[in-house]
């Protein structure tokens, strides 16, 4: 693209982006670049999840991801074009070095666009994605490690460093959301949450807004939450309201169930320009930017509602 072109879409471009957790925080800067630089919001959420997926220090997505019960990393991955209704999703694959990239390109087929395993893995083969060994070294250490001392593996909880990397984006009118994740960590293998599954872990329409989540799979699907908030905020809720009303009355419904819930984090743009978040955690850390803003670390809480990161907060999370 000409400098020229840049700078025109640099002053006429109105886009957002929002992520979840502080890991996110360098793929919304480039998510964030490549809408400036007047890209879709396909192109800027694959971009900004692959700087995810391809950090190894980060446990809970794509390389150096934490394996299965059985020490095999298995991944799941997908987006949602909210302007097209198409989308695209992979579950319980591996060796994929970049699930979400196979997720875009089978976003673009109305029909067979959502595999699992082994399929998934040869249609990724079939049209030339990169493999490589996903388990790292410090990956498979702390698997050994838990394996030794937990044998009730189903104790563990999710957010035990299991976090999944959504992000919704907004170019003009057109909204879009994608998900990659390794799942929880030591999960039965085959087992999928919600990240792949559209309305659970992820929903875009761009008529009303987009949505994620993150936390404990099972309990977000049975709330089909993704969905949920985009319906609220179809309803006329902004994007803040839309995850609140969704998660509390979720939670409501539950424990009238007396079903015990894990956590549930969820970020939403809306088509009204509205961002927001809600969380069932005490500190739930998100990343927005848009186009008058850069990225910065917002911070949810189930009692404190959303505000941006303090100083302080975010010199403690560079140490961390
Ligand atoms: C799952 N929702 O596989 C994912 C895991 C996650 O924070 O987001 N953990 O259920």
């Amino acid at each position: 693209m000409n400098r020229a072109r840049v700078l025109l879409y640099d002053s006429l471009m109105s886009y957002a982006v929002i992520s979840t957790w502080k890991m996110s925080l360098n793929g919304a800067l480039i998510a964030g670049g490549v809408l400036k630089n007047g890209g879709t919001t396909l192109e800027a959420i694959k971009a900004g999840i692959n700087d995810v997926e391809n950090n190894p220090d980060y446990l809970s997505v794509g390389y150096g991801g934490l394996p299965n019960r059985e020490g095999e990393v298995e991944l799941d991955a997908a987006i949602m074009d909210g302007s097209s209704g198409l989308f695209g999703g992979l579950m319980g694959v591996k060796g994929i070095a970049n699930p979400i990239d196979v997720a875009v390109a089978l976003s673009k087929k109305r029909l067979n666009c959502l595999l699992c395993g082994a399929g998934a893995e040869k249609y990724a083969r079939l049209k030339g994605f990169e493999f490589k060994n996903m388990l790292t070294e410090k990956a498979k250490k702390q698997w050994e490690e838990q394996e030794v001392k937990d044998n009730e593996l189903l104790s563990l909880a999710s957010y035990n460093g299991h976090d999944t990397v959504c992000f919704a984006a907004r170019q003009e009118n057109s909204l879009a959301a994608g998900v990659s994740t390794s799942g929880i960590f030591l999960k039965t293998p085959g087992r999928v949450g919600d990240s792949p599954i559209v309305g659970g872990g992820l929903f875009s329409d761009s008529d009303a807004g987009a949505a994620a989540a993150t936390g404990d799979g099972e309990d977000i699907l049975r709330g089909c939450l993704s969905h949920e908030i985009v319906r609220q905020m179809e309803g006329g809720r902004t994007a803040r309201e839309a995850c609140e009303t969704a998660l509390f009355n979720h939670l409501k419904k539950m424990d009238r169930k007396n079903l015990k819930v894990g956590p549930i984090s969820l970020i939403a743009l809306g088509a009204d320009g509205s961002f927001g978040a809600a969380t069932s955690l005490d500190e739930f850390a998100f990343i927005y930017t848009d186009s008058d803003n850069p990225p910065e670390v917002w911070i949810a809480g189930a009692k404190t509602g959303m505000e941006k990161a303090a100083a302080e907060r975010l010199n403690q999370y560079a140490r961390d």
